[in-house]
Order: C-alpha cells, then sequence, then structure tokens
C-alpha cells in the first residue's frame, strides 16, 4: 500500500444498535474496495472485524475492530464498533479516535436504544454524522418509515441523499439525488457492479419529492445559495456537496443513505461519499495537550507531519502468542517502522517495532504513518489504553477518553484456590485492554470485585480468563458490607486471670459503651484515676476493644460508632502484662456491648436515575419495593424525562442498572454513589442475621 497524508485520510466510526449490520457493512465495504479480498459474513465467522472467539461464538461485537478500505485515491479507516449498551466502552473510544461516524439502522429494526445512545455520542462529540439504512434487502425494508423513525426519534435534520428502488425482495437499485442517476444491480451478483441509468419511472415521484426537499434543505444552510436558489437559479452537484459538507461539520444535515451489505448494493456510493463529505485527517480541531509526564502546561496539537509525533492508544488487544496489541492514532507528525517513542503517561521508552496497519485480525507492516492516521503495534512494555505515546524532545500527554463508569458489579472467585494469581493478574490484564471494566479488592468484605457495564460485558470478562489466562472463575453476588452499632449506654467489667502455676496473666478493667455518632468509629476515653491501671496497660485495652469490635456482636459484623469509657480496674505487679489487659479489654467488650441494644447498620447508595416519563411509573414503584427513600423529582430535558434522586440500600440494588435497563427499554440513565450507613429495619436485619448464622454454620 502506499503511504497516505492526513488530506487523504478518513476515520469513520461505524456505530449503531447491536445486530443493526455495522460489522457486515464495514466487511463490505472493505471487501468492495478491494482492500480485503474475501467478502466475509457474521454467519460463517469471517467478517473481517468480528475476529476473536468470543465474538464469532456470540455473533455479536465485543471489541471494536479497525479495517481499512482504499477508494477514491483515498484510504478510509473503519473503525467498527460494538453495539450492545455492554460494551460501550470500546464504542466510545471508536469515537473517540474518528472524526466523523457512520451510523447504521437495520431496514426493520429500525431506530433502537443503542441508535439513540451512540447518535446522541457522536453529535455531542461534535461529528458529523451519515446515517445508512442497512439490510434494505430484507423482507419488510421500508426505507420510508425509517426515514421517518429519524426524524423524530433523533434529528429532524436527517435528509436522504438516496432513494432504493424496490425495497425487500425487490431491492435492486439505488437513485442518487446529488447525482439523478440510478445505479441498478444485476441481480445475484455480489460484487456491487451496476449499470448506470436515468432515474425509474416507479421512483419519479419519491425522487421529485426528495430532491426538492435536499435542494431546499441544503440552499436553507447558506445565504448565498438560498439567495440563488429563490431567484430560480440551478445549484451545481459541486456546490451542493461543498455546502452539505459544511452543513455536517456545523451538526446541522445529517445525510441518509441505504445499502445493502449481503447483497453490496449501494456499498460503493457509501465509500464515495465518506470521501466526499466527511473531514479528512488534516481537518481536525486542535487539541490541547499537557507537556511532559508531569507538566500541567498545554501545547496546541495540530494534525501536521511536520509537528512532533503525538498519538494516542485508543484500544488495547491482549491476543494469545502475540501480546498486547497497542491501536492508536497519530494526533500529529509522523512515525517510521523502528521508531523509539516515549510513553509521557507512564515515564517509559517504546520502540515502535513492526509497526502496521489493520485489516480485521490482518496487521500489514507499513514503513511510516503520518499524522491523521490509524496504527498499531504489537508488544509494547508497558503501554495501556488511553497513553499517549510521543516522543522524549515533545513529552506530551493527550485528552484521555473518558469511558462511561460501571454499571454492575460482582465478586469473582477463582474454581481453583490455586488459580489465585493468575485470576488476579488476568483481571488487571483485562483493564488495560477495556478501561470499562474495573476490578478491586474490598478488605472489609473480603472479596475481589469486577465491574462493568452489564451482565453480558462480565460473562466476556469470565470467557477471556479461561482462553487467555487459564483461569476458571465465577461470579457471585458480592457480599454486602454490613456493620453493627449500639443504641444504649451500659457498663461492666473484663477481668481476665490466669494464675495457677508459673507466671500468671491478669488484667481488669471497667468500661462504659455508649452510642456515638454516625461515622465516628470508636472513640476511646481513659478516665483512669490514681494508677488503678498502670497508663503503660491502657492502649493495651484499647486494641482488645478495637479487636472485639472487629467481630461484632450480632451478626459478626464490625461494631462501629461507639463510644468506650476506661474509668476503673486493678492489676497485679508481677502477672500483669499487655496481653492479659487486652484480654480484659476483649472480655469486657463481649459483656457490655450485647447489654447496649445491639443493632445492624446496611450501607446506602444515593442514586440518580433519568427516566423517560412513560417508564416514571415502573421506576418510582420498583424503587419504593426496594425500600427506597425518594428524595425528589425533577424534569429534565435529557431523554425527555424525570430526574429521580433516592437513596436506597445496597443490598437491593444488585444487578440494578440491569433491571433498570428493562423497565425503560434500555433508555434510562444512571449514576450511583457511596452514600452512608444507616440503621437495618427490623424485620431485614433479622434476615441478615438469620442468614450469616446459616453460612457459618455451613462452612
Ligand atoms: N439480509 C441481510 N442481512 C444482513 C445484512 N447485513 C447484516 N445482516 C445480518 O444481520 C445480522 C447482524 O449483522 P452484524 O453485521 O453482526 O451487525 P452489527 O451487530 O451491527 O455489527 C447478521 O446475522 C448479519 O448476517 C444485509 O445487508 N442483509
Ligand atoms: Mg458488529
Amino acid at each position: 500500500m502506499r503511504e497516505y497524508r492526513g488530506s487523504e485520510i478518513r476515520n469513520i466510526a461505524v456505530v449503531g444498535h447491536g445486530a443493526s449490520g455495522k460489522t457486515s457493512l464495514v466487511d463490505a465495504l472493505a471487501f468492495v474496495s478491494g482492500s480485503s479480498r474475501r467478502h466475509g459474513t457474521i454467519g460463517d465467522g469471517t467478517a473481517l472485524t468480528d475476529s476473536t472467539p468470543e465474538e464469532i461464538e456470540r455473533g455479536f461485537s465485543i471489541n471494536l475492530g479497525v479495517a481499512h478500505a482504499e477508494w477514491m485515491d483515498t484510504k478510509i479507516n473503519l473503525i467498527d464498533t460494538p453495539g450492545f449498551l455492554d460494551f460501550q466502552g470500546d464504542a466510545i473510544a471508536g469515537l473517540a479516535a474518528a472524526d466523523g461516524a457512520l451510523c447504521v439502522i437495520g431496514a426493520t429494526s429500525g431506530v433502537e436504544v443503542g441508535t439513540e445512545r451512540m447518535f446522541q455520542e457522536a453529535v455531542s462529540r461534535g461529528d458529523p454524522v451519515l446515517f445508512v439504512v442497512s439490510m434494505m434487502d430484507k423482507e419488510m425494508a421500508d426505507f420510508d418509515a425509517i426515514y421517518s423513525q429519524i426524524k423524530t426519534r433523533l434529528t429532524s435534520k436527517v435528509i436522504p441523499i438516496e432513494v432504493p428502488v424496490g425495497q425487500g425482495m425487490e431491492f435492486h437499485g439505488i437513485v442518487n439525488l446529488f447525482d439523478k442517476r440510478a445505479h441498478v444491480y444485476a441481480r445475484g451478483a455480489k460484487s456491487g457492479a451496476y449499470e448506470e441509468t436515468d432515474v425509474p419511472p416507479e421512483v419519479q415521484p419519491q425522487f421529485d419529492r426528495y430532491y426538492a426537499e435536499l435542494i431546499e434543505t441544503i440552499a436553507a444552510t447558506d445565504d448565498s445559495l438560498l439567495e440563488r436558489y429563490l431567484d430560480g437559479n440551478e445549484i451545481g452537484r459541486d456546490e451542493a456537496i461543498a455546502a452539505m459538507k459544511d452543513a455536517m461539520k456545523r451538526m446541522e444535515l445529517f445525510p441518509l443513505f441505504c445499502a445493502s451489505s449481503t447483497l453490496n448494493y449501494g456499498t460503493r456510493a457509501v465509500l464515495s461519499t465518506i470521501v466526499e463529505l466527511m473531514p479528512n485527517a488534516y481537518e481536525m480541531e486542535e487539541i490541547h495537550a499537557f507537556t511532559g509526564a508531569e507538566g500541567d502546561h498545554t501545547v496546541e496539537i495540530h494534525a501536521d507531519d511536520a509537528a512532533p509525533f503525538a498519538a494516542l492508544v485508543f484500544k488495547t488487544q491482549s491476543e494469545p502468542h502475540v501480546g498486547d496489541v497497542s491501536i492508536f492514532r497519530l494526533l500529529s507528525g509522523s512515525v517510521a517502522n523502528g521508531d523509539e517513542v516515549y510513553n509521557a503517561t507512564r515515564d517509559t521508552a517504546e520502540k515502535l517495532n513492526h509497526l502496521a496497519i489493520l485489516q480485521g485480525r490482518d496487521r500489514p507492516e507499513v514503513p511510516r504513518l503520518h499524522a491523521g492516521d490509524i496504527g498499531c503495534v504489537a508488544k509494547l512494555r508497558n503501554t495501556h489504553t488511553n497513553d499517549t505515546l510521543s516522543t522524549r524532545s515533545h513529552p506530551v500527554r493527550l485528552p484521555q477518553i473518558r469511558f462511561p463508569d460501571p454499571l454492575v458489579e460482582m465478586a469473582i472467585y477463582a474454581v481453583n484456590r490455586a488459580d489465585e494469581e493468575k485470576l488476579q493478574s488476568g483481571l488487571h490484564r483485562l483493564h488495560d485492554e477495556d478501561p470499562s471494566f474495573s476490578t478491586h479488592w474490598n478488605a472489609e468484605t473480603h472479596e475481589t470485585l469486577v465491574s462493568g457495564m452489564g451482565e453480558r460485558h462480565l460473562d466476556v470478562v469470565l470467557a477471556k480468563l479461561k482462553r487467555k489466562f487459564g483461569v476458571v472463575a465465577e461470579l457471585r453476588r458480592p457480599r454486602i458490607a454490613y456493620r453493627e452499632t449500639i443504641r444504649l449506654r451500659a457498663e461492666g467489667q473484663g477481668r481476665h486471670k490466669k494464675q495457677s502455676g508459673g507466671r500468671g496473666q491478669f488484667g481488669d478493667c471497667w468500661v462504659r459503651i455508649a452510642p456515638a455518632q454516625r461515622g465516628d468509629g470508636i472513640r476511646f476515653e481513659d478516665r483512669i484515676v490514681g494508677g488503678a491501671i498502670p497508663s503503660k496497660f491502657i492502649p493495651a485495652v484499647e486494641r482488645g476493644i478495637h479487636e472485639a469490635a472487629e467481630r461484632g456482636v450480632l451478626a459478626g459484623f464490625p461494631l462501629v460508632d461507639f463510644q468506650v469509657e476506661l474509668y476503673d480496674g486493678s492489676y497485679h505487679t508481677v502477672d500483669s502484662n499487655e496481653m492479659s489487659f487486652k484480654m480484659a479489654g476483649i472480655l469486657a467488650f463481649k459483656t457490655v456491648a450485647p447489654k447496649c441494644k445491639p443493632v445492624l447498620l446496611e450501607p446506602l447508595d444515593e442514586v440518580e436515575i433519568v427516566t423517560p416519563d412513560d417508564s416514571l411509573g415502573d421506576v418510582l414503584g420498583d424503587l419504593s419495593s426496594r425500600r427506597a427513600q425518594i428524595l425528589g423529582t425533577e424534569p429534565t430535558n435529557e431523554v425527555k424525562g424525570t430526574k429521580v434522586r433516592a437513596v436506597v440500600p445496597q443490598s437491593e440494588l444488585h444487578l440494578y442498572a440491569s433491571a433498570l435497563q428493562s423497565m425503560t427499554h434500555g433508555r434510562a440513565r444512571l449514576h450511583r454513589e457511596f452514600r452512608g450507613y444507616e440503621e437495618m429495619p427490623g424485620e431485614a436485619a433479622q434476615r441478615v442475621i438469620q442468614e450469616t448464622e446459616q453460612e457459618a454454620r455451613a462452612d
């Protein structure tokens, strides 16, 4: 392949709902351009960008994948992204690496949750978006219906550039409104070859209607065009395309195309459109990056071959036998095979051996890449997703991709205990590969937790652990970090005495235990007068009380938020030592705390939910069944819905994100944050106490 400069490069993220036809379209585009030799399919596991075993087995994309198509002297980098919200981390990374989005909508499935989510994401990044109605060959395909759905559900600024000739089984051609010509495909041939004809009479009425709409819409985006149009002048093709491109950049217009990837109809036109209407890599806006590993000064980064090299790693994929493959976008400068570069994020030098571009799983090597392009290298020493590669002489850190907060959390256990270490290192590698997945150790419940975007996301983590790291692991419902506290004050004695034979042990103390404020922990006061306990033994008493409190009195959870007064005691000149007084502290706590009306505390989260109004009743009803305390509701523009704030016990929130998505058909947003501890109501507390007793007996 020849070298391409930024002006000859388009970086396009292909986004949309799951199963809308993105991966098939990327494959068809690469094939029809001649850049990929084979027309792959999802069915037989040969699609270019669905190449991992997890993807082939499940039949949908999990990782972003990169392919390219050389077309009209241009290199189009196509970033195929996963559609399911569980894997939206990669879709967001794909958008971050691209300059424009191709939003795919299935001709029979229409606008779906993932379509809305990804369209909003692209628009919020300021990326031009081009819609493609895919699968036009499918029975019941309805172009006009999809057009009006986009209008009502996504944007009123959508405008068709193409009209299909026939639909479903009858789909055999496409009229282009700019060219006023039809491409008519030979039935049965899947090469993408077509015959160019005049507008067929059966689509003439539709053509006239859409053509008028198109020209009027384009004219309206530019005053001088509008004036000429109103004066009755014809607007030429090139003019119209230039105005359209500008309007797309301002997000004032979103063109609509149609295609069938299976039949390879319409794919050439999509390629040409990407070249003509999408911004080239030099057109990207300048980026502000931080200087150096530590520096907080910013420098402007331009897509300029002459500027110092800077690239953002937007994806790391670990592959068996190969190791980690880092996929990056060059934002400025150029880079050659074998160059020594510098990872300013981690302060490590890296060498770019076997510099390559991507065609799905294939990674053909290239001698050099220019600003704006996308490339990859394997086996970097210490480089992860979101790191910046630059140079020692001009070290910079580029703005990082903001991955969504994880929504579901589970505990993870290695089925074979001997695999514990492999499990931990595997989990960390998977996080480096996919920052929307994370893992941490909960010291209070003694569990390793994993969190991700959904249950499907965590299932894939299990599959990857097994395949890549040879660890069979299982997910469990995480333990809740309950605590205990007390409601009353009481006092009593702890006396430890062992004085038979040899050197004895003696410690004796009197304590008062009383409730404290929530969040106070344990407050210890020394009220000993007259040396009833020598001061050197007093810290030992305190340690004993802490140790005993850690084990609780009701159900073995740490007892917190109380104060202890140590007010009396006695000692023995020979037999007393620290150990004896620690024991006395433990005994004192065990005697007194049960008399203080111990209760269970449970952790609560504050949740913020944005839900469409038609699901509000269900959401509130469900919250009340989860013992939620509603803090407030207010209307919001986001998804034309209501924002609900509530405080909900963590024990009631297990997999809540999934439940919420199914209640709202995937249209809600959720944010949750730890709020604090509160006393648990009697009945619920009794259940927890019984459960822990049963568990203890089972162990
Ligand atoms: N009939 C027909 N089926 C298609 C077409 N494109 C994709 N499909 C099928 O639709 C399903 C989802 O396609 P896929 O490319 O995986 O969608 P993605 O999840 O958006 O990447 C697969 O079974 C494809 O074979 C098309 O143009 N025509
Ligand atoms: Mg896919």
